[in-house]
């Protein structure tokens, strides 16, 4: 395939000032004319030639200045339209009619019917399988756009902008005309039309405009998108104060589908949203997913400034959006409930999901320089690692800093397309730092480890820490450079609280922050009269690993005496990994207790403290999971070692502390009616997580079976039932509450995907049995994403003994599932491809039987790029 170059980057040789589309919307044979006024750049040669992107289109009319071009004027393929023919002029007029099948369109990328609804997803490149275009994020145009539908299945007509017209047409058709006034890239153009139920409201912005604020979900749904709207406007607000980011056009909509290949899409002033990141209520959403609900409508929001007015350059430059915008997003959490609890769920995040990424075949910088297909690069390393490094800019710059910085690029490159070096310049000349050092974050793969040893000498009152930074492994052959790495410390005395120094030397310091920029530091504190153990990388102030020369007995100091809340449970989340590691490395004869006395003593007295918020409790409490062992053990991996290792220390901690256990799964019964706010969330967090410990401590279910049968909500119901669901599958008990459930919400698709998770994460290997038998359940669909992602998502990235069968038919399933749905839905099938991202790690059995299923895969004929690429780069 061919493999797009950063460095082959170059401005396109025409530009579209203007686009008027028409739509004429019918299932199976819709008409789409598109009058593009053609700007052919200064300094570019009159002959050449105008060549427009396609994906799977038919040519169905075409006019070049109001003419039909002579045949050899153009040609035109599902993939190309290239007009060789050019008026001399500098600007022209180009008119494209294509016809689709929004039908048919299983991909879900250009213009599909989801539910009836037809709706449109651009990015990248969908928009090139709606017309001919320059489809490329760097042609900005101003869209005008019609849409004529049958009044009767689609009494909505919605676009980009504002209304501008709308009104009826002969035989029972009408139409709508939206004109969005900011010019966009084509991928931020959108199209519903559809019948669905609204919830309306309205936000007066700081310079006192109103704007009206539409939800759009199926009839009936539309209580369920009260928290959403309420989301919504946390937002707007929170960006005004937060960033001085204020809405820019009169109304702002949101669209919920049932069919929808990510979370959600930013189009400008018509947002479309995967309806699992809507629709919430107390009795079909958990707590965790009032709080994806309440980051994805604040992520998209957000967009509308760092993505929509100011755009990308080309794909290359995805993270300038996407880790700016998550962090943004990772900010309004952590203001709307507990910092501390959002910063240790983001980096538990990170390290599950990015670091494997960074560490295995699959690994990229943050901004990648080669791609080939521009999907596969929607990552964690992007996303989640991209925003780690607007992080690390604050860290080093200071809030003001960064404040200013952030400002000076919106001031300069509003309304551009832009790229990581103009975002690095406006913090360099808005503070004067000099960041060219750091930019290599932005280029360098992989996690950097740090290694830290220490000691104090009492006689000249010094304390001298020496850190080492290393990337490993070198990407082709070029040796890493080293990064300037910031990191947020204290040195904490016995007698508690950080101690103060009179100098340091061996690396530039500021207020708690190191900055590490050699490959090797030597730093010496002046004037520390006892050993102080050093908490280092507070608030996980970069994207690291940490070896830290701590024994267990400073970690446990630390977990208990760290003035930072942070720091604390990073101690704690440290000795307990580094135990359970141990105890995987022993024979399950002479494996004996996981933990020491005093890590159960430290897990007790937290569970029991009540001056901590319960969401930190409850944090604190939970064991790392499998996969945080795998990672942390790091090759021949054994998955079911660990996963006996994981019960025995639950059964463990269930023990040690029963009856604190009891005490707060008793004391925190729910009072008063259900809310979704972080407190009440974390109370139910702390108690279910007692449950938990109680039914692993005395190997009885029978607490979780009474606690689903009397939940009356769906966070504590999820939760009793997977209980019994992984802990004793087979009793009549969890068979009837399986039931219960399925009776409950069989009509309702995306509170039966948790139903379908349950039970394809039940360990053991008999799970892939009944993951088969429900690929063939009414109520599951493969063209649905969200189903697929539920079930076989699911069991291959959440469920280690069962897909890591030791036969290997865990591997030949998911293969064998992903050939399936390739030839559908090829972005879904690529993604399910990335749970066989860290096969290299595993014992050399489950390693040659994943190779097979692979290469088995890899022997097909016909695989889409997508995951054509995914797979050969995990192989290689
Ligand atoms: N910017 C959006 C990305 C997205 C997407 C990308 C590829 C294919 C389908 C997609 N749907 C949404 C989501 C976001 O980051 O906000
Ligand atoms: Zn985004």
């Amino acid at each position: 395939g061919t493999v797009i170059r950063l460095e082959d980057y170059r401005p396109s040789d025409y530009l579209i000032d203007t686009t008027d589309l028409a739509f004429t919307l019918e299932p199976e044979a819709t008409t789409v004319r598109a009058k593009l006024s053609v700007r052919r750049r200064a300094g570019v040669a009159p002959d050449t030639p105008l060549v427009l992107d396609g994906d799977e289109l038919t040519l169905a009319g075409l006019k070049v200045n109001g003419e039909t071009p002579a045949e050899n004027g153009y040609t035109a393929s599902p993939d190309r339209l290239v007009i060789g023919d050019v008026p001399a002029d500098e600007t022209f007029t180009v008119e494209i009619e294509t016809r689709l099948n929004p039908s048919a369109n299983k991909q879900l990328m250009g213009l599909y019917r989801s539910n009836g609804t037809y709706c449109t997803q651009c990015e990248a490149e969908g928009f090139r399988r709606i017309t001919y275009f320059l489809d490329r994020p760097d042609v900005l145009s101003v869209y005008t756009v019609r849409i004529e539908a049958r009044t009767e299945d689609a009494p909505l007509l919605l676009s980009n902008g504002n209304r501008t017209e709308s009104g009826r047409l002969e035989n029972g058709w009408h139409y709508a005309v939206w004109h969005d006034p900011f010019p966009k890239p084509s991928y931020l153009f959108a199209l519903v039309a559809g019948n669905l139920g609204v919830v309306r409201d309205t936000f007066t912005t700081m310079s006192g405009r109103e704007v009206a604020l539409e939800i759009y979900v199926e009839h009936g749904k539309e209580p369920r998108a009260a928290y959403a709207m309420d989301a919504l406007k946390r937002s707007m607000k929170w960006d005004e104060e937060t960033f001085g980011r204020e809405y820019d056009l009169d109304i702002f909509m949101i669209v919920a589908v049932s069919d929808f290949n990510m979370g959600a899409m930013e189009n400008k002033g018509l947002n479309i949203f995967n309806d699992k990141y809507v629709l919430a209520d107390e009795r079909t959403a958990t707590d965790a997913d009032y709080a994806n609900i309440e980051a994805i409508i604040a992520h998209e929001y957000f967009h509308n400034w760092t993505g929509n007015r100011i755009t990308c350059r080309d794909w290359f430059q995805l993270c300038l959006k996407e880790g700016l915008t998550v962090f943004r997003d990772h900010e309004f959490s952590a203001d709307m409930r507990s910092r501390t609890v959002k910063r240790i769920a983001e980096v538990k995040l990170l390290k599950a999901h990015q670091f494997p990424e960074d560490a295995g075949p699959l690994a990229h910088p943050v901004r990648p320089r080669r791609y080939s297909e521009i999907n596969n690069f929607y990552t964690a390393t992007v996303y989640e690692k991209g925003s780690e490094v607007v992080r690390m800019i604050r860290t080093i710059l200071g809030e003001d800093g960064f404040r200013k910085g952030l400002d000076l690029y919106f001031e300069r490159h509003d309304g551009e397309a832009a790229t990581i070096e103009q975002f690095i310049k406006a913090f360099e000349d808005a503070t004067g730092a000099d960041l060219a050092q750091f930019a290599l974050w932005y280029d360098q793969p992989g996690t950097p480890n740090l290694t830290v040893s220490s000691h104090h000498d009492a006689g000249p009152k010094r304390f001298t820490m020496t850190i080492e930074q290393r990337l490993t492994p070198p990407i082709e052959g070029a040796p890493h450079a080293p990064m300037h790495i910031p990191v947020k410390f204290g040195l904490v005395s016995a007698g508690s609280g950080d101690m103060e120094w009179t100098a340091v030397s061996g690396a530039e310091v500021t207020g708690d922050v190191i900055h590490l920029r050699e490959p090797k530091h030597t730093v010496v504190f002046e004037g520390i009269n006892e050993r102080p153990v050093a908490s280092l990388l507070r608030g996980f102030s970069a994207p690291v690993t940490l070896f830290p020369e701590a024994e267990d007995a400073d970690l446990a100091f630390l977990a208990r005496n760290d003035p930072d809340e942070y720091g604390r449970w990073q101690a704690l989340s440290t000795l307990v990994t580094r135990q359970m590691k141990q105890a995987a490395a022993r024979s399950a004869d002479e494996r004996g207790e996981v933990f020491d006395e005093e890590t159960c003593a430290i897990f007790m007295d937290i569970a029991a403290d009540d001056s901590y918020e319960h969401a930190y409790r409850a944090l604190c409490l939970t064991m790392p999971g499998e996969n945080d062992i795998a990672r942390e053990i790091g090759n021949d991996i054994d998955p079911d070692t660990i996963h006996a290792v994981h019960r025995a220390a639950s059964r463990q901690l269930g023990r040690f502390g029963e009856r604190i256990f009891a005490r707060l799964f008793h004391g925190l019964e729910p009072a008063g009616s259900y809310s979704p706010d972080a407190a009440s969330a974390g109370r139910r967090a702390l108690r279910n997580i007692a449950l938990s410990y109680l039914c692993h401590g005395s190997q009885d279910t029978a607490l979780a079976a009474k606690a689903f049968a009397q939940a009356d909500n769906m966070t504590d119901r999820a939760h009793a039932l997977t209980l019994l669901v992984h802990l004793s599958p087979r009793t009549d008990e969890t068979i009837d509450a399986l039931k219960a459930f399925q009776d409950e919400f069989r009509n309702e698709p995306i509170v039966m995907d948790k139903w379908f998770t349950i039970q394809a994460t039940a360990p053991g290997a008999e799970t892939l049995e009944t993951v088969k038998a429900l690929t063939g359940q009414t109520g599951f669909s493969w063209d649905n994403p969200n189903r697929v992602r539920a079930l076989i998502g699911a069991f291959s990235a959440g469920n280690p003994t069962g897909f890591n069968r030791p036969d290997g038919e865990g591997y030949q399933f998911l293969c064998q599932a992903i050939g399936r749905l390739d030839g559908a839905n090829p972005q879904v099938a690529a993604r399910l491809m990335t749970a066989m991202r860290s096969w290299k790690n595993l014992e050399p059995g489950r390693r040659e039987m994943a190779r097979k299923a692979m290469e088995g895969l890899s022997a097909r004929p016909r695989l889409s790029r997508d995951v054509r690429d995914i797979l050969d780069r995990t192989l290689a």
